[in-house]
This record gives structure tokens, sequence and C-alpha cells, in this order.
């Protein structure tokens, strides 16, 4: 049987041109900084983000972490979403690596209101810790793929550098986020320090992110690449998929956008599930499931059965990805088995 995997963009495998520029990729030493593949590579990321300089790391979790690393001091507070994947997926990393505290805001969409984030920066009192950092993600996972609204990322960065408080921008998606906007990358992440973005998610490199900011700022993360162990060797051969996945991957995510339009709509219609139309803006669909005879789980398992996969996200909530290998007649297939599936109850 054929599975259709609606888990998440970064089950997808790499493209043939991929495996060919890994083949013949230059390599050299990257912790020297000799590996001529892995410096392309930051360099083409650097000037497509429009920032000074960018670290290959090898994966978001570590990009982002580094990011709080250098940005912030032990003992500080960092202002996040309240479902950031920083906070919710990264194993208390922001507490276990850089030592501070994490002061969540609940958003709409991922996005919080810059008075919020203004009502949650600490005053200058003995008692307080400092807030050293803010955090924000774009796409915003757990809201379904919502696309900051551009404007709400100005406010939000405006806040911040008023109080002398760098931003961190998690743009594992920002590429779906640009092509979602139409707007190039750089203007999104003009307002921000910092960004993570990845690789080896819908632009469908086999592994690796990059992290990207001031050259001051990426002189440091590297020392503190390197403390988390991701100083790698010849990581050319992974780099080189990554300058694939930049210059032939980006303008295809509209396939996955409207694949995931599609996918909603058809889900929608289906009796005993819902999806709040308004979310679906690029990759992702958050289905919420009201048939009472169904939890998330179950439904997950009865899916998998019928050769759908996907990921509960709540008791009674899925969230389906598509991606490069997810063709249109897919979602078709996997609508029916959805269909199918719910109607008839779990077994
Ligand atoms: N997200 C994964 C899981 O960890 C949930 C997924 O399947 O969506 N930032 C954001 C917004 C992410 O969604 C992810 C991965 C990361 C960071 C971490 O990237 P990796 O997996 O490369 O460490």
């Amino acid at each position: 049987m054929k599975l259709i995997d609606l888990r998440s963009d970064t089950v997808t495998k790499p493209t043939p041109e991929m495996r060919r520029a890994m083949y013949e990729a230059e390599v050299g030493d990257d912790v020297y900084g000799e590996d001529p593949t892995v410096n392309r590579l930051q360099e083409r990321a650097a000037e497509m983000l429009g920032k000074e300089a960018a670290l290959f790391v090898p994966t978001g979790t570590q990009g982002n972490q580094v990011a709080i690393l250098t940005h912030t001091r032990r003992g500080q507070e960092v202002i996040v979403e309240a479902e950031a994947h920083v906070y919710i997926y990264e194993v208390g990393g922001i507490a276990a690596l850089s030592g501070c505290q994490v002061k969540p805001v609940p958003g709409v969409n991922g996005a919080m209101d810059p008075a919020a984030v203004e009502a949650a920066i600490r005053a200058d009192n003995v008692h307080y810790p400092r807030t050293g950092l803010v955090c924000l993600e774009n796409t915003h996972n757990r809201s379904g793929g919502c696309v900051l609204p551009p404007e709400n990322v100005a406010a939000v960065a405006e806040v911040a550098h008023r109080h002398g408080i760098p931003v961190h921008l998690d743009g594992a998606r920002i590429f779906n986020a640009a092509v979602a906007l139409g707007r190039p990358v750089a203007e999104l992440v003009a307002p921000v320090d910092s960004v993570m973005f990845c690789l080896s998610k819908g632009l469908a490199a086999p592994v690796g992110s990059l992290l990207v900011g001031s050259r001051d700022f990426i002189a440091e993360a590297r020392r503190n690449r390197k403390l988390l162990g991701g100083g790698m060797r010849q990581a050319g051969v992974l780099a080189a998929a990554g300058l694939v996945a930049l210059e032939l991957m980006v303008d295809r995510l509209a396939d996955d956008h409207a694949n995931a339009r599609r996918l909603a709509e058809g889900i929608a219609n289906i009796p005993g599930l819902a999806v709040n139309m308004e979310t679906v803006q690029t990759n992702m669909v958050a289905v919420e499931i009201t048939d009472p005879r169904w939890t998330a789980p179950a439904l997950v398992q009865a899916l998998r059965a019928e050769g759908v996969l996907c990921n509960d996200t709540g008791p009674r909530r899925i969230r389906l990805v598509t991606h490069k290998d997810v063709t249109a007649a897919d979602v078709e297939l996997a609508l029916d088995a959805f269909a199918r599936v719910v109607k008839a109850g779990p077994q």
C-alpha cells in the first residue's frame, strides 16, 4: 500500500538534483571554516535574508537554541508566544542550555499583541529577572501554519528594540510565509536581529538549517554551535543539498499551499471534522474532531491502517502537512480515506 505521509514536511526525500550535488560536493573541514560548499551556502543564505552572515547548523532546534544562548545571559527571561516551538517542542532547551526562564504571552494565530509584549517586559527592579530576548515564529506551527502579519512583526520588534531587547525569529518555514505573501523573504525578516530557517522541511533538503544575523552575532554563535556539539567537518555534502533547496525548491512551495487548501476544503465537508479555513494559509491544516465517537489518537491509528499518516496535536486535534512528496492526487486519496474512516466510526 502506498503511504500518504501528512505527518510533517520534515519527511520529504532529497531530489535527484540534490543527490547529484551531494555526490559532487567540494568539501573541507568546516570547523576550520574551510568547507567551500558550506561557505557558499552561508553566503547565499545571508544574502537572501538580507543579513550580514549565516551559520550552517544540523537542525532547527540547534539553530534556535544557539541563537537563544548567544543573545541571552543566565537568569534572564525570554518572551515567547505561548504555543511557540522553542517553548513547547525543544525539550526545555531555553532552561537547560541557556539557564533562562520563559515568559509565555498568548497570541492569536501565533501573533502576539505588541502591547502584551511590552507589558511582559520586566521593569528594572532588583527582584526581577531581566528580559533578555523576544522570540517570534513564522510561520507558526501550532496555529496551523499561520503567517505572522508583517506589520505585527515590525510592531513587536519596535517594542523590543525600544527597550534594548533583541528579537530572534524561528523562521523554520519563513519561505512558506514569503511565498504565501508574495513578498521577498528579506523584507519579512528585516525587523528582527536573528533568524533560523530550515532547509529540511518544505525545501526538501535531507538535513540542515541556517542561523542568520549580524557578523558579530554569527561569530559568537559559531562558538556556541561548537559548545552544543554542532561543529561539523566535511559538511559540504549536506550544504550542497541546501544550495539546491534554495535555488530550486522555494517557488514550488505554492503547490504545497494549494494542496493544503484543497485538503482543508475537503476535510471541512466531512461530517465530524472541522477546519477553521482562516488558518489555512500555507502548507498545514489543523483539523478539529467534532464527532464525539473519535479521539485524535484513535483517528490517527485508524487512518494509518488506510495508508494515511498524520499526527495528533491535541486530544481532539490532528495536523496535516503538505509537501513535495504529496501530490494533488494523493490529496484526493487522503480525503477519500478520511471520509470513509470517520463515517465508519472506531472499530
Ligand atoms: N517541527 C517539527 C516537530 O518538532 C514538531 C514538525 O514536524 O513540525 N521550529 C519550528 C517552527 C518547527 O516546526 C520545527 C520542527 C523546528 C523549529 C525544529 O526543527 P528540527 O526538527 O530541524 O530540529
